[in-house]
């Protein structure tokens, strides 16, 4: 039996049993036999929820490139590591070998090095889906320095926020991006960030759209010249397993986005055991991943994860929607696709157009289809099973976070049996446990409860860059030894885990984490503006989308209010990226409030998603008058 291939439902649940009563000897076995290592370890876990404190494989020393290139030259060398497909069908694919990968990524690493770029240094990295974009983690990766990707739909002000929390040194962006018939200028973006990051000293330029771009002398340098001149070897920087791999932002209900840190050994076995199973990726697979590498399903599952396994992964650079709705399945047929990951969100803008996109395409490569990023609906379920897996493909809706660094609720294609809107069983090694308005673990099944887990796994996020304290409230305060996700879960009769969403401030919009308090902060910064509040509601693509309560200043009430609502998310697109922007506004001249003044968001979601049948208690409100003028006025 390989405990690395998991191909039966005994074997899942005999292994689960393992992972769980030993799993120090259980990862140790996993890590042994599926990666190298420059040095062994000493120690395999040790771990303290209260401070909390982490540690995998610690003493063990490594690089992640080495396991993700190097070792796959010998058998690999001529395979196909990614395939590049450009925005523009017309354009052809890119096939890059692993060997060719690997002399990619040493150039760049080299020409790091030859900015000063050190170990434990921070790079930013800011660039559209082009094979540059997986080469600089890997580069990074290479000497040890820290990647820290920002969203290339990031708006400046979020970028300089980001490049600035975590001090980076270094930008690596391109002239501009290309998003089906838009070419969006990154490198104007930069500009107007690096405005306010006195810290960037560099800043290397892709040439993508061949854009004119303003150059700063002495900071900027197009990028493809220095890789030509560079040695095409790089030796790697022996790392330890505990020295951070990258850090990725993530928002909070409250406050900054945070900088969540990832090591480097416990990541790479994590990522890469999970990808292997959750995908049955055999050999010859082709893996397709829709995400974009500025979020970590990206980062796990198109880069580190695949690579480590010595797959062929696939990078799409456009959109959905060009040059039509069948572009998805366009680009199955065409490379073969054999595993196809996906977001519902994109599912549900899919199913709305003509199901001919879909008929037209032959897709009879798909051996799984998976889903990520929120609750996948029934509907957008039954559609994705019928019309893309055509019934024959298992479909895996994989629940995690970019906290928990893999999937962590999972099927196994081919192993667990599906259902709709279940994420069915936690993966091997993971314990979770549903817990009680008193703290308490709810035991048995068919309860609900909030969803925390009670054991580490060697993914986990370390700690919160420059605020381990922040990491400790956030995620181990509210119940004692448990790492808490902050959504909510159901277990039904069989066991299976179904993800209700979040119970906290985060609303999920297309498939982006977004934090109620930026946005709130942006429109308040408006000159007319008082007061905000946002909540989400039901939106058939979007799954929510956000509907903005907003209170004027008296020297704001004359205003128009189109002009208003127009000026507000112009405002919310600079501060943020249009993805935050709002679809309903409504001018409120109160908003309902504790009396320790905290808003009452339950009652403005309720309103906002026309569900105003019971409002539950409004006795405790400090104003309970405002809902009544709310309500009759909402959109
Ligand atoms: C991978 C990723 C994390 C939040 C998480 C959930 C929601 C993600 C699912 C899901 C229901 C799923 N990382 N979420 N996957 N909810 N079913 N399969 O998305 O950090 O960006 O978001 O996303 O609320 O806490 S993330």
């Amino acid at each position: 039996m390989s405990n690395y291939h998991i191909k039966h439902l005994e074997e899942y649940f005999q292994v689960y049993r393992k992972s769980v009563r030993n799993p120090e000897a259980f990862w140790e076995e996993i890590a042994e036999e599926h990666f190298v290592w420059r040095k062994r370890w000493d120690n395999v876990l040790s771990w303290d929820f209260k401070k909390p404190e982490i540690k995998w494989f610690e003493g063990a020393k490594l690089n992640i490139t080495e396991n993700c290139l190097d070792r796959h030259l010998p058998t690999r060398g001529t395979k196909t590591a990614i395939i590049f497909e450009p925005n523009n069908p017309k354009e052809e694919a890119v096939h890059i070998t692993y060997r060719q990968l690997h002399e990619r990524v040493c150039r760049m690493a080299n020409v790091f090095l030859d900015h000063g770029v050190k170990k434990g240094d921070r790079v930013c990295i800011y660039l559209p889906m082009i094979p540059e974009l997986a080469v600089a983690l890997l580069a990074c990766a290479r000497i040890g320095a820290i990647h820290s990707v920002v969203f290339a739909g990031f708006s400046s002000n979020a970028l300089s926020t980001r490049i600035n929390d975590s001090d980076c040194k270094m930008v690596i962006t391109s002239d501009g991006s290309f998003r089906g018939t838009k070419s969006i200028d990154l490198k104007g973006i930069v500009d107007k960030a690096l405005e306010e990051c006195p810290g960037v000293e560099n800043v290397l330029v892709v040439k993508r759209t061949g854009s004119e771009i303003y150059m700063e002398a002495g900071r900027d340098k197009w990028l493809q010249p220095l890789l030509d001149e560079a040695y095409a070897d790089c030796v790697a920087e022996i790392m330890d397993a505990e020295d951070p791999l990258f850090i990725l932002y993530t928002s909070g209900s409250t406050g900054t986005p945070k900088g969540m840190v990832h090591t480097t050994a416990g990541y790479m076995v994590y990522t890469a055991y999970t990808f292997k199973n959750v995908f049955q990726y055999t050999e010859n697979d082709v893996y397709w991943c829709t995400a974009d590498i500025g979020w970590i399903t990206g980062h796990s599952y198109i880069v580190y994860g695949p690579l480590a396994n010595g797959a062929t992964t696939l990078m799409f650079e456009g959109v959905p929607s060009y040059p039509d709705y069948g572009r998805f399945w366009d680009v199955i047929q065409k490379h073969k696709v054999n595993q196809f990951y996906t977001a519902p969100t994109a599912i549900r803008a899919l199913a709305k157009e003509n199901l001919e996109y879909v008929e037209k395409y032959d897709l009879s490569s798909l051996k799984v289809l998976g889903s990520v990023g929120e609750p996948i609906n029934e509907e957008a379920w039954h559609w994705y099973n019928n019309n893309v897996g055509k019934k024959n493909s298992p479909i895996v809706d994989t629940w995690w976070q970019t906290e928990t660094g893999g999937i962590m609720i999972t099927p196994i294609p081919y192993v667990t049996p599906t259902a709709p809107t279940y994420a069915t069983l936690p993966f091997i090694g993971i314990q979770p446990a549903l817990m009680d308005e008193n703290a308490k673990e709810i035991k048995g099944n068919q309860v609900e409860g909030r969803l925390c887990i009670k054991f580490p796994w060697p993914s986990i996020a370390r700690t919160i860059w420059g605020n381990h304290d922040r990491y400790r409230d956030t995620y181990f305060s509210a119940y004692e030894n448990m790492y808490f996700t902050g959504d909510g879960a159901l277990r039904d009769a069989v066991g299976y885990y179904r993800i209700t969403g979040r119970v906290d401030d985060v609303i999920i919009v297309s498939g982006h984490n977004l934090g109620t308090a930026p946005i709130e902060d942006s429109i308040n910064e408006h000159p007319a503006v008082a007061e905000s509040a946002i909540v989400g509601f039901p939106h058939d693509v979007k799954g929510n989308a956000l509907y903005g309560f907003v209170i004027l200043k008296e020297t704001g009430e004359s205003r128009d209010r189109e002009n208003l609502k127009r000026e507000i998310n112009q405002q919310i697109t600079e501060h943020i990226g249009p993805i935050a922007k709002l679809d309903k506004i409504q001018f409120v001249s109160g908003l309902p409030k504790t009396r320790s003044g905290k808003i009452m968001r339950r009652i403005l979601r309720k309103i906002a998603s026309n569900d105003t049948s019971n409002l539950g208690d409004t006795s405790t409100l400090l104003n309970p008058e405002i809902v009544q003028e709310i309500m009759d006025n909402s959109l």
